[in-house]
């Protein structure tokens, strides 16, 4: 009896395989100038527009999806982001999947095994910045739990009309360009026009630059590829929305004219449905909101940029305006605000009903995780070995470097993982920005402190980490191979924060494969200046913590007139000229070891006075208490040099700075300036340097 019940499933489960319905899309990745912001740019579209289609499917459905690569000369790539599907198919190139080289194609066919708002995404380089996104949404066997009229996809994005390298790039130097661009740049007249110059130091006291909730000044927040556009509705109607924040590098904060937003699912996952007035949202989570239209009017659905620097917005139905609530911009001053907005939520709990949690919702919450439910038990096998490590965040906002337990991925890509096992993640954030980390391949479960009951901790596939607090999940390791697991962060990502959960299935040995053309590349930078007196500066390549450059200090404005003299005597009765141009040149390799300690070796050319013989050196930099920079170098012919630098922002765009040198061959030297920021790539710059005197002239930054 038992063996025919099994037969008879096994027949059952082989006829629903067969009749799965093969459902089949094209996407064309292509060069296309488009123009979201206004300027025309070369951008990467999906069959010409951006975002890419949205791909609909049946839970139980075959998914046939060819990627063609119509690009000339770089590799492309889609990941299926939060879709449970085989390894090769997940898209992650060399990690999981096959680049598609140039001018080729590679069909993706996997079964689509749950229900969900998802969504697609370019894992190669930077693409996914210049548009190379787009949605999915899988309708459940059984039809929606929670019935809609009809639905309404809405994929978030932030646009920059710039090339994501230049960004990178721009990120890499550590520009204050951007702070200036989106109006959160601090000085010491901001700080103390606004009350916070003791806070000012206090963060100048610990080493930290100014924080800043985001990294780029954008040059438009879009949904589905627009600032502004418009959803037909009538009173009265029952939408689905599914909101998929496809952005770069942008949290947002979703908000709604029609009232608290009613989330009824997280991640593609239903929830236990919950009322938010405003929901912040993590780089590449998803929600689905119900929203009732409340009568006619053009009620405005609003995506603030957490930042404040920008919105996009939607209008459903037609007439009157009605706008959404405007979010007030964070004070970038107090360094504070944003550890205050974690700690204070602190003593939310889950337990709360809607009208208890919007009662006491905050002006800037956190996304409600606490209340997240899911709407069955998500417990995992009893009998499974748990296992937890740690993983720890970091970052330097001085040096573009974000890590996980201290490493870039291509310093140490492997986080082993045991088939079988339950793997418990406690992910801690020691830096000051927020990371949506997420997992491929699997769904974890969020295990909030104080939050409901653990038996229904909700199914996510990525989780926001806030600043200087941490996350516990979980997941059951049932899959096989190579799984990537990262801040959602694209700048990040690409500045060193991923690793790959490497199951055992291939041996203690096996390293994953990576693109290592795409990951810790190095970038060239020119930042120097030229001044009537003299000229400075550092021409390097570099990648997360190596500079291999050449930097220079020239001097023609002599200012000593008794050095112009023909040297007394001389050595053996020669007299000395001081040379028309004295220039000091550095070849050097400068390596990062921390926010605190840089070392540095290399090889100086010079033609100084007193200090006429080319040298190599080794020596270190080291940041002190209220960020000045101590350096210190030992010569090959003996000599030490000991320096101590400073810059005071004065106001957002006017710096000054100061600097201290003693050298055992040339005595004290010291400089101190300003220079005023014009734009992204020139200043004006005027400085008195104690061997080349007073003089003015152009920075400049490339
Ligand atoms: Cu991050």
């Amino acid at each position: 009896m038992k063996f025919l019940t099994t037969l008879f499933a096994a027949l059952l489960a082989a006829s629903t395989l067969a009749r799965a319905e093969v459902v089949e899309y094209t996407l064309d990745v292509r060069e296309t100038t488009i123009s979201p912001a206004g300027k025309p740019v070369r951008a990467l579209t999906i069959n010409g527009g951006l975002p890419g289609p949205t791909l609909r499917f049946k839970e139980g459905d075959m998914a046939r999806i060819h990627v063609v690569n119509g690009l000339k000369n770089e590799e492309v790539s889609s990941h299926w982001h939060g879709l449970l599907l085989p390894n090769v198919e997940d898209g992650v190139p060399y990690v999981s999947t096959p680049p598609i080289f140039p001018g080729k194609s590679r069909t993706f066919e996997f079964p689509l095994k749950h229900a969900g708002t998802y969504w697609y995404h370019s894992h190669t380089g930077l693409q996914e910045q210049r548009g190379v996104y787009g949605s999915i949404v899988i309708e459940p066997k059984g039809g929606e739990r929670i019935k809609a009229d009809r639905d309404a996809v809405l994929v978030l994005s932030d646009w920059t009309n710039e090339n994501p390298q230049e960004v990178m790039r721009t990120l890499m130097r550590a520009s204050d360009w951007y702070a200036i661009k989106k109006g959160t740049a601090q000085s010491i007249s901001g700080a103390a026009k606004s009350g916070y110059l003791k806070d000012y130091f206090q963060r100048e006291k610990a080493r930290l630059p100014p924080m800043d909730v985001s990294d780029v000044a954008y040059d438009a927040f879009l949904i589905n590829g627009k600032p502004l556009s418009t959803i037909e509705a009538k009173p009265g109607e029952r939408i689905r929305l599914r909101i998929i924040n496809a952005a770069a590098s942008t949290y947002f904060y979703l908000n709604s004219a029609t009232g608290p937003l009613s989330i009824i699912a997280a991640d593609g996952m239903d929830v236990q449905p919950i009322k938010q007035s405003r929901l912040l949202m993590g780089m590449a989570e998803t929600y689905d909101v119900l929203l009732i239209v409340p009568g006619s009017g053009a009620w405005e659905f609003r995506a603030t940029s957490q930042d404040g620097s920008g919105k996009a917005s939607v209008l459903i139905g037609a007439g009157e305006q009605k706008p959404a609530p405007d979010i007030e911009r964070l004070n970038p001053y107090s360094m504070n605000v944003a550890l205050a907005a974690v700690l204070d939520q602190l003593d939310e709990t889950g337990h709360l009903s809607d009208k208890e949690a919007l009662a006491q919702e905050k002006p800037r919450p956190l996304p409600p995780y606490k209340r997240l439910k899911a709407v069955k038990p998500t417990t995992l096998p009893k009998a499974a070995p748990v296992r937890r490590i740690q993983l720890k965040l970091s970052g330097d906002m001085m040096r573009y470097i974000w890590t996980i337990n201290g490493t870039t991925l291509t310093e140490d890509s492997k986080i082993p993982v045991k088939k079988g096992e339950v793997l418990q993640m406690e992910i801690r954030n020691d830096s000051m920005m927020h990371h949506p980390m997420h997992l491929h391949g699997h769904f974890f479960r969020l295990l909030m402190d104080d939050g409901p009951d653990p038996k229904f901790a909700p199914l996510k596939h990525t989780v926001d980490v806030p600043p200087m607090s941490k996350r516990v999940i979980e997941f059951y390791a049932n899959e096989e191979k190579d799984w990537a697991f990262h801040c959602h962060l694209l700048y990040h990502m690409h500045a060193g924060m991923m690793k790959v959960l490497s199951y055992d299935d291939q041996g203690p040995e096996h390293q994953p494969s990576l693109d290592l053309k795409n990951e810790n590349p190095f970038y060239f930078l020119l930042d120097g200046n030229v001044q009537s007196q003299m000229s400075m500066g550092f021409a390097r390549f570099m990648n997360a913590r190596n500079d291999f450059g050449v930097m220079w200090k020239a001097g023609w404005g002599h200012d000593q007139p008794a050095m112009m003299e023909p040297m007394d005597g001389g050595m053996m009765g020669m007299t000395e000229k001081m040379p028309d141009v004295e220039y000091e040149i550095d070849l050097m390799w400068m390596r990062y070891i921390n926010p605190r300690w840089m070392t540095m070796a290399g090889y100086r050319f010079t033609n100084m006075m007193d200090d006429d013989e080319d040298t190599a050196f080794v020596g270190f930099t080291h940041r002190l208490p209220y960020m000045f920079d101590f350096t210190g170098t030992v010569e090959s012919n003996g000599d030490l040099r000991f320096g101590l630098a400073k810059t005071l922002q004065i106001t957002n765009r006017l710096s000054t700075f100061g600097r201290v040198e003693y050298d055992t061959a040339q005595d004290w030297m010291w400089m101190a300036g300003a220079n005023y920021t014009l734009t992204k790539n020139f200043g004006l710059m005027t400085s008195y340097d104690s061997d080349y005197g007073f003089g003015a002239g152009l920075s400049f930054r490339f």
